[in-house]
């Protein structure tokens, strides 16, 4: 991670390919991969990696087995006021609902995230997949939302990015109702891009990811931070401006600003050109 951090990865695998893709395995099977505040901390750990990692150019998240890529937020460990670590002690015990700050980090990833989906995704697990930039279902693939059903919701890209995904009336149908949807209504409705035979998945996933790491990093970065802006408002904003600020600080105009400062002279802006 930036800081240098490890952590003991307990309930995710995270693999990193010499061709630059990082992929992030949700390992609870047992469990159709339901996610526990440890799980998603770990998961954040692993993003922040492959962020930080500059032989990283895609992520890949999927659950592990084919039943499920992930089942949402694990409901033994949610106690009276919210997710709870099992057993734990301390700060853990605190009720919490980090995956809404993995959403948000998916979302701000300056680099493509794959969803590649055999199985359940349903509940948070759903929300999961749509927050990332594209999804390969395996024909065995079900989607829905049961937080109705299990006394829960996302008000948040769970239900607003949804309704951009599939439109106001398919989302609410989805909401209200928690009905689950097979691979092919999925990719009818927008929920995915393709539909694969399961024992196809991981080939196809790996084609997606080669074809996208062929191609320009920045411009792949900044269509994202431009696809995400429309929707985020000031954050995503803030995202794009980030990535503007990146390449202005490795242009002549950003350095002769800096290097000006440290030689204690005027900046000469003069010969910069001013483009139409
Ligand atoms: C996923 C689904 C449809 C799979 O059904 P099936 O029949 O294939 O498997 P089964 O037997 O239900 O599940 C296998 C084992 O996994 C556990 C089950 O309890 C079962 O355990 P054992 O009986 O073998 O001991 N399991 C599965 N999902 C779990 C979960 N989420 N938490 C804890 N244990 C789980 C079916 O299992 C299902 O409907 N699961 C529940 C889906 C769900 O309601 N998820 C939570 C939604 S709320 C949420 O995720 C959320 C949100 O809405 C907003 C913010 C954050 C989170």
């Amino acid at each position: 991670a930036s800081d240098g951090a490890t952590i003991e990865l307990r309930e995710v695998i995270y693999e990193k390919s010499p061709e630059g893709i990082a992929r992030v395995t949700i390992n609870r099977p047992e469990k159709r991969n339901a996610f526990t505040p440890r799980t998603i901390k770990e998961m954040r750990w692993c993003m922040d990696d492959a962020r930080d990692d500059g032989s990283v150019g895609v992520i890949v998240l999927r659950g592990m087995g084919d039943l499920a890529f992930c089942s949402g937020g694990d409901q033994s460990a949610r106690g009276e006021g919210g997710y709870v670590d099992a057993k734990a002690g301390g700060s853990e015990h605190t009720p919490r609902l980090n995956v809404l700050d993995l959403q948000m980090q998916i979302r701000r990833m300056p680099k493509p995230v794959i969803a590649s989906v055999a199985g359940y995704a349903v509940g948070g697990g759903h929300i999961l997949h749509m927050v990332c930039d594209l999804t390969i279902a395996a024909d065995n693939a079900v989607f829905g939302q049961t937080g109705p059903k299990v006394g829960s919701f996302d008000a948040g890209y769970g239900s607003t990015h949804m309704a951009r995904l599939i439109g106001q009336k398919k989302a609410r149908e989805m909401w209200f109702l928690a009905r689950f949807y097979n691979a092919i209504d999925a990719l009818k409705m927008g929920l995915v891009n393709t539909v694969v035979p399961l024992a196809e998945l991981e080939t196809e996933t790996a084609v997606w990811c080669r074809e996208i790491l062929r191609n320009s990093p920045t411009a792949i970065r900044l269509c994202k931070n431009a696809l995400n802006a429309a929707e985020d408002g000031q954050a995503g904003i803030q995202d794009m401006g980030g990535s503007a600020t990146l390449l202005f600080y490795q242009s002549a105009e950003g350095n002769e600003g800096r290097r000006a400062f440290l030689e204690g002279r005027r900046p000469d802006f003069s010969k910069f050109q001013r483009f139409p």
